[in-house]
């Protein structure tokens, strides 16, 4: 909320707050398929989504099993970024992974 700062005689300046709000956040989720190999989905958690050896197996496992997981949480330029960059990634090493987007404030 501003505050009205009055400055003598007449001069009235609206004194906006200093901080922004944080902007809407999204998760980037894997979803499962029947053809891409396990590897490569390993490979695509670690190499854009900066995920240790452990934890891309973990995620993938959970696709695989759950038809879908999180790989992370990001503001809506960066979430898009790297879903166009795993989606040409795929599609240039003719796999169908697919990798969709979804508002992650409730
Ligand atoms: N289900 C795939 C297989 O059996 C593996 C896989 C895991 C594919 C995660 C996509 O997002 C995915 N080869």
């Amino acid at each position: 909320m501003p505050t009205k700062v009055t400055i003598p005689p007449d001069l009235v300046v609206e004194k906006q707050a200093a901080r922004t709000a944080p902007p809407p956040m999204y998760r980037v989720l894997l979803l499962n398929d029947d053809y891409t190999p396990m590897e490569f989905v390993v490979q695509v958690l670690q190499k854009f989504f900066g995920k240790s050896q452990d934890d891309a197996m973990r995620v993938m496992l959970q696709v695989h099993h759950e038809g879908k997981g999180v790989c992370g949480v990001y503001p809506y330029d960066i979430a898009a970024s790297r879903i166009g960059q795993v989606s040409q990634y795929a599609r240039t090493r003719q796999h169908p992974l697919q990798c969709v987007m979804e508002p992650a404030d409730d």
